[in-house]
């Protein structure tokens, strides 16, 4: 999240001196060392406000909407899941950023099962009442689902940030790793339906504020490693003042940190960020700490908040992505040496075309026109749109939001959880995104915007212009909210996961929302389009994680070749289900199916039928 300063050139001077008046002001103060500890620290935004006549962000509908997505929370178990972070108000950073979601088969019955985080409050972190739940639910089918979380032992506990999910141990089940503020877990799946969190015994139990973390096997041994973004140091006896402690009498002073002049919690500019880590998996099964020495650790200690590694240009290793909040993002391109060379600011994608940082929340990976190349989708603050990056090859990126139409419908939201999916499966990736402001005091004011916001989905269509058309320009269409739909209301949304859930060949949604129930969300759409959904199974003896996370496949049908990727994390702090969904459209028939190995070998399967779920297993065929 970024606080802006806003308009005119009196408030962008004023922005830059406050800081440096709350350490004037401030010299014996507990608070005071906290401001001054970031160079690019600029704890305040002020400015005029823009005078808005709707919120934008809530309430809208259109009757003639198509009803794309049922919300279905309430008749299932999910609904007791009762998400928990902080104070109604929020006044401190770290009760605003909770938390994701994660959608994978657990117990290997072919139905992916739901992982939400919880949060926790100020009060539990100093053991003085029990901190909320994390609750795994097991897929029955038929839209029933189990809580589970008792038997399987993954409660957490802990403020929860980010989940991913990775066989670290390549015995065939997916095991989680939960980023907390406080002490991360690696629950290891026992196989049973219950875990253990072997973080401490096998060296991830990452201390501080852990974010949206993603298993992959940089090296190429054929075990995965594990890279964890940090996001702000924070320290619960220190903590930076709260709005509450601008109305207390005699106190006015104490927070400089405000958003349009209205005191709000403050960071993270101004506070102290975090390095990031990327843990490598010895042959033993252990973790030792490579950060240093591969060149990943973030020694500017931007924001970190989610991560993803992906094969970005056209060798055969994982590129790694760090979407960092109010600060730069992060591109490494993998040397093949067990170093990485950061590339955010030649390749594009650290700052947005006016060469702007940006707030910089969830991320979406993956080949939204079809032209073979990874392109990324980021969402951001508030007053500014979320930002649509294509992969022109070699490394290089273009902003292209606004070309693309991602650009003025997403300005008053604040967007989190975002995933390419391709809801109508026409075999175009659509692109939606969970929204939800960080600041309460929005609902007070008339910005333009609110606290509770609601989800957006644009449609992947062909331009319209025919210049831009010819040249593989894609523009994405918002879909309006069928009243009555999932569309049409409205959360402090965060994490967001993607998956059919219920196997009828259409991508179903999950959305962890702040203080709330979550959302289920089932994928309604009329569209009879055929579909294919690949679990890949890679071979260790080969090289390649059993899990085939880094895989990458390419299915072509007629002149469309689609491409897409198994990857760990993502979205916002959030793992959508590990099995690839291709959306075929009116094609019944697969003319080729490639899959690119993690180890970097290709092979062809012959696929017998569309609108199935297949396993792919490395070296052996296709399976039913
Ligand atoms: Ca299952
Ligand atoms: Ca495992
Ligand atoms: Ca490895
Ligand atoms: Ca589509």
């Amino acid at each position: 999240m970024i606080k802006r300063c806003f308009l005119s050139p009196l408030a962008l001077y004023l922005c830059a001196l406050f800081p440096l008046l709350t350490i004037a002001q401030q010299p014996g103060s507990p608070n005071a060392a906290q401001p001054q500890q970031t160079p690019q620290g600029m704890g305040v935004s002020t400015g005029t406000a823009l005078v808005s006549t709707t919120r934008r962000t809530v309430g809208v509908v259109d009757a003639k909407a198509p009803k794309v997505f049922e919300d279905v929370t309430a008749r299932t178990a999910l609904a007791s899941f009762k998400h928990h972070s902080g104070s109604a108000q929020k006044d401190y950073i770290v009760e605003t950023t909770s938390g994701g979601v994660a959608l994978f088969d657990y117990d290997n019955d072919g139905l992916p099962d739901i992982y939400l985080l919880n949060g926790s409050t100020m009060a539990a972190e100093r053991g003085k009442e029990k901190p909320p739940r994390a609750a795994l639910y097991r897929n029955l089918g038929n839209w029933k689902f189990e809580d589970v979380t008792e038997k399987a032992g993954v409660a957490n506990e802990r403020w929860g940030m980010g989940v991913t999910v990775g066989d670290y141990d390549n015995d065939g089940f997916a095991d989680i790793y939960v980023g907390n503020f406080g002490v991360s877990r690696l629950y290891r799946n026992n196989g049973n339906g219950t875990f253990t969190d072997v973080a401490a015994k096998l060296g991830v139990a990452r201390k501080g504020w852990s974010t949206g973390a993603s298993f992959g096997d940089y090296d190429g041994d054929g075990r995965l490693d594990l890279f964890v973004p940090g996001y702000v140091e924070l320290d619960m006896n220190n903590l930076p003042p709260s709005p509450a402690d601008a109305v207390k009498p005699g106190q006015i002073a104490q927070n400089f940190c405000q958003f349009r002049g209205v005191p709000v919690m403050c960071g993270p500019r101004g506070l102290k960020g975090e390095t990031d880590t990327l843990y490598h998996q010895k042959a033993d099964g252990t973790f030792e700490d490579v950060s240093d020495k591969s060149g990943v650790n973030d020694s500017t200690r931007y924001y970190g908040f989610t991560s993803v590694w992906v094969r970005v240009n056209e060798d055969n290793l994982l590129d790694l992505i760090v979407v960092n909040d109010s600060t730069p993002k992060q591109l490494y391109i993998n040397k093949g040496d067990g170093t990485f060379e950061e590339v955010g600011y030649p390749s594009g994608v650290a700052l947005n075309e006016n060469g702007r940082e940006q707030a910089g929340m969830g991320l979406a990976t993956g080949d939204y026109d079809n032209d073979g190349l990874v392109d990324f989708h980021i969402t951001n603050f508030s007053d500014d749109s979320n930002t649509l990056y294509h992969n022109d090859g070699e490394g290089n990126f273009t902003d292209v939001t606004f070309q693309a139409g991602l650009g003025e419908p997403t300005i008053p939201f604040l967007g989190w959880g975002t995933e390419f999916l391709d809801f109508d499966a026409d075999g175009w990736k659509d692109v939606i995104v969970a929204n939800g402001h960080v600041y309460p005091a929005v609902d007070k004011q008339q910005w333009g915007t609110s606290y509770a916001q609601q989800l957006l989905l644009f449609r992947n269509t062909p331009n319209p212009d025919p210049k831009q058309a010819e040249r593989g320009i894609r523009k994405f269409e918002r879909v309006g909210a069928a009243p009555g739909s999932g569309l049409a209301d409205a959360w402090a949304s965060r994490g967001l996961a993607v998956c059919d859930l219920d196997g009828d060949g259409r991508l179903d949604v999950v959305v962890n929302n702040m203080d709330s129930a979550p959302t289920l969300l089932r994928n309604t759409t009329p569209a009879q389009n055929h579909w294919l959904r690949l679990r890949l199974v890679g071979d260790p003896a080969r090289k390649s994680p059993r899990d085939a996370t880094g895989a990458t496949v390419y299915v072509t049908t007629g002149k469309l070749r689609q491409r897409a990727d198994v990857i760990s994390g993502g979205s916002y702090s959030s793992q959508s289900d590990p099995c690839l969904f291709f959306g075929l459209g009116a094609a019944t028939k697969i003319d080729r199916l490639e899959v690119k190995w993690p180890n970097g070998s290709t092979e062809v399967f012959d696929v017998p039928a569309v609108d199935k779920s297949l396993t792919l297993t490395e070296g052996k065929g296709v399976k039913q």
